[in-house]
């Protein structure tokens, strides 16, 4: 049977170590149904710089993919979980599957919310959640973390050297299905696979209401399929307000520009 979700040991791990695992996240239902869900989307094209990946795969905009997508979008115990280091109203940013294959190189070390270029040591602007589709192992590209790296300054990160690095990195070895979550100021990377099969993850984050979020969904969700999504996947898409007004639609409420006859004011 399950572990009962302890939230609030996960909620100190994240604040201390700043990552946490959750070794149920998806069952097995849910991995098949995203493993078939990527199959149209996999095998067509390679990342187009070192950090992408040249050996490694990503399928954008994931969450409007297919309802599992939706579904591990707004998990109900991730949500709970974000509800604690982010405030009401916070929004999906990046939304992707990644598939690092057989002889990819080990990534950039970096910090998922280090375009907000704003001074560390200070709280995420975001937090992180890599799934396995496929179990991560030491060999096959697990993410690598530097545990309690969340907390680090500027300076601290300056005066990081690749060895150094090297000697802090922890790959993430955990089965299909489990996740990490993890601040958008811990420093880690896609890692290495020196295996021979492909190592297939999906990976959402989630910012702060007031950030510019990294996908922009308004466009790259269509309408009607942000219509048909949840009220709750809805809000995580923008279609709410920060208030007392960021987000409005020519000075309405962004969900009235879902309503099946809306047209901008701007062309009536
Ligand atoms: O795929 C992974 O394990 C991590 C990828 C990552 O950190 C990124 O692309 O920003």
């Amino acid at each position: 049977m399950a572990e009962p979700f302890d939230i609030e040991a996960h909620v100190q791990r994240l604040a201390s170590d700043g990552y946490t695992l959750i070794e149920d996240f998806a069952g097995a239902g849910a991995l098949a149904a995203a493993r078939a869900a990527l199959v149209p989307h996999l095998g067509a094209h390679h990342g187009r710089n070192a950090f992408e990946g040249f050996a490694t795969e990503r399928v954008y905009t994931l969450v409007a993919r297919g309802k599992v997508f939706e579904d591990l979008t707004a998990e109900p115990r991730l949500l709970a979980l974000l509800d604690r280091f982010l405030l009401p109203g916070y929004l999906l940013t990046a939304s992707q599957a990644i598939c690092i294959h057989p002889g990819e190189a080990a990534q950039a070390v970096h910090f998922d919310d280090g375009f907000y270029r704003q001074p560390r040591p200070r709280p995420a602007v975001s937090l992180s959640l890599i799934g396995a589709i496929d179990a991560f192992t030491d060999a096959n590209g697990a993410t690598d973390i530097i545990p309690g790296s969340h907390l680090w300054s500027d300076a601290d990160i300056a005066a990081l050297s690749p060895q150094k690095a090297e000697s802090l990195l922890r790959p993430v070895v955990m089965p299909a299905g489990a996740a990490i979550v993890f601040q958008g100021t811990l420093l880690h990377r896609g890692g290495a696979n020196r295996s021979n099969a492909p190592r297939l993850a999906f990976t959402n984050q989630y910012c702060q209401p007031w950030a510019r979020t990294q996908e922009n969904f308004y466009l790259g969700v269509p309408r009607a399929r942000a219509r048909a999504m949840s009220p709750r996947l809805q809000d995580l898409l923008g279609y709410n307000i920060w208030p007392p007004f960021m987000g409005q639609v020519t000075g309405s409420h962004p969900l009235k520009s879902l309503e099946d006859d809306w047209v901008a004011p701007v062309e009536r």
